[in-house]
């Protein structure tokens, strides 16, 4: 056979299964689309990274002998579809088959599926760079009541030995979040990421993106992000060094001047295929055995990796399409016109928005408690959100982050991932950052003009939806000193988050909300 191995701009592992043993008149191409760079507006850095990461691909592929056809965006002929170039590259070269690993998101195999059976057909490989296959979260998830994270992620433990002492955990638990809840101290700073040498292929494509994507939002200033392996390993061993030991204690810390704090910023490097989770979680695992750094940073690292990573992609890969249609708290609001602008009053959503901005990156628990807690009280619908986190992240790719969204921020998969929303008020803010110092609203207050807007909207939010949530046992003691309020104080709290509410911009549209 001829096949044409097409290479997704996230599978850019040289040990790839459509790449393993091509025969001799095989044709690799990746290709640069438009309609990738456009479905949702990514963030300026996000498409740098991938195009660039594809291009040094590329040419690593070719001195490693393949013979690959890259498409560049430029290009006269591009036909500026993945589909579609695919298809025409194929016939260019005379293939009789399209080989493609299983893609990052659902529309994308979705298109290919229709295409198994075609004149021109396309074979469809599993991928196999992480540690699960969708059929063995299928097989764990069947006949199970509930899907929770940790049972899956014991099972992981057990079947890799990762952090296994015999058939015990590491240090006889599974779990030391209790020690991973420190705010920051006032004197601390974190260590400065690696910033990598841009080299000829990297400013050309810096300069593409500003010409064709350069009106998106995000700035493309400061990206640093590493677009080949080497250049990903450099990462993987600043964080291993320098960050590891701390990452366990300042794991839910939010500063008002550190985007990236003990955070190992991996995620995209490891969402593109420039690193293994295996390599990375294994690396953790030595400093722990090796004396380096301590359990409940090892552990709470590996747990991100083994345990969420693995978990959200299976949940994905077995509940989509309908996954992406869930809506169980019924919000129906649109994205406040700040999360594009960074135009508002709270702090804490401020820095995020405009570190996003600068970055293309926000830490897990600025994502969960701040832009997506925020939304969550503020009725922000599924679609609305998801579209945005899609966009703005360096990392973002739809398996990893709609269920995330939906499901953990949103609550909008009535439950099937968090046995609770991550719900909070202005006083959570303020117990894990230093915002609040730097805000006009006071956290300790709930109406007033001076009231931290986070407060009112929280027990509206609960109010609102006491009938789903009251019953939950998790919930039961924040029910009970809701149901202690007097009836004008609540009424007081539910004025205020009203008049919150229908003063605040809203706009799903980038481009109407103007630049930040
Ligand atoms: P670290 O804090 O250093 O964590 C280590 C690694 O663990 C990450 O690199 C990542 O690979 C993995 N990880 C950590 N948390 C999660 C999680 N909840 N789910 C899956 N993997 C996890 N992650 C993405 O990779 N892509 C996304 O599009 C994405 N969207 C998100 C959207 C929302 C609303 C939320 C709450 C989280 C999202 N996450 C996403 C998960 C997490 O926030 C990011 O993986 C993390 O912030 C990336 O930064 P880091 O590499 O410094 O992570
Ligand atoms: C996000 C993105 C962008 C901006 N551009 C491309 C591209 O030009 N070519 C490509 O193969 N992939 C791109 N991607 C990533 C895809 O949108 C998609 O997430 C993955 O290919 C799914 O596996």
């Amino acid at each position: 056979s001829r096949p044409l191995v097409l290479v997704l701009g996230d599978q850019l592992t040289p040990t790839l299964a459509s790449l393993r043993d091509p025969p001799d008149g095989a044709v690799v191409a990746l290709c640069e689309v438009a309609a990738e760079g456009t479905y949702v507006p990514h963030h300026p850095q996000k498409i740098a990274l991938i195009l660039a990461a594809m291009r040094h691909f590329a040419a690593e592929l070719r001195d490693r002998g393949f013979r690959v056809h890259y498409s560049a965006l430029d290009d006269a002929d591009n036909a500026q579809g993945l589909i579609q170039e695919a298809e025409r590259l194929a016939a260019l070269y005379g293939c009789d088959e399209i080989q493609v690993m299983r893609p990052g998101e659902w529309r994308l195999w979705q298109a290919m599926h229709e295409r198994v059976r075609a004149a021109l057909p396309w074979r469809l490989l599993e991928d196999d760079r992480f540690y699960t296959t969708p059929d063995d979260f299928a097989a764990w998830a069947r006949g199970r009541k509930s899907l929770r994270l940790e049972y899956f992620y014991r099972e992981q433990r057990r079947r890799t030995g990762l952090l296994m002492e015999d058939d015990q955990p590491a240090g006889g638990q599974w779990n030391f979040d209790h020690d991973n809840r420190e705010p920051l101290p006032e004197s601390l700073t974190a260590p400065e990421p690696p910033h990598h040498r841009r080299d000829a292929v990297t400013e050309e494509v810096l300069a593409l993106v500003a010409e064709h994507f350069g009106d998106h939002f995000g700035s493309l200033e400061g990206f640093h992000w590493p677009v080949t392996r080497r250049q990903a390993l450099v990462d993987l061993r600043h964080f291993i060094q320098h960050l590891l030991p701390e990452f366990g204690r300042y794991q839910d810390a939010i500063s008002d001047v550190e985007p990236f704090l003990f955070h190992s910023r991996l995620a995209a490097a490891l969402n593109l295929g420039l690193l293994s989770p295996r390599e990375v979680c294994e690396a953790a695992e030595r400093e722990y055995l090796e004396g380096h750094a301590p359990l409940n940073s090892v552990e709470g690292f590996i747990r991100q990796i083994l345990g969420w990573r693995e978990y959200v992609r299976g949940l994905y890969w077995t509940r989509m399409p309908d996954y992406k249609t869930g809506n169980a708290l019924g919000a129906e609001g649109d994205l406040p016109a700040c999360y594009w602008s960074g135009d508002t009053e709270l702090r804490c959503l401020a820095r995020a928005i405009e570190m996003t901005r600068d970055n293309a990156y926000a830490h897990h628990i600025q994502r969960l408690m701040v832009t997506g807690n925020i939304a969550l009280l503020c009725d922000v619908s599924p679609e609305a959100l998801c579209d945005w986190y899609l966009a703005v992240y360096a990392d973002a790719c739809e398996w990893v982050e709609l269920p995330n969204t939906l499901g953990m921020v949103l609550h909008a998969d009535g439950g099937l991932m968090g046995s609770k929303p991550y719900c909070a008020s202005g006083k959570y803010i303020d117990r894990m950052s230093d915002h609040c110092r730097h805000c006009r609203f006071d956290p300790k207050r709930v109406t007033g003009d001076d009231a931290c807007p986070l407060n009112s909207l929280y027990w509206r939010f609960l109010e609102r939806h006491a009938e789903t949530l009251s019953a939950n046992p998790r919930m039961k003691l924040i029910y009970g000193s809701l149901a202690r309020m007097s009836d004008e104080k609540r009424s007081a709290m539910r004025e205020q988050a009203e008049a919150f509410l229908a003063a605040l911009p809203r706009s799903s549209a980038w481009r109407q909300a103007g630049d930040v």
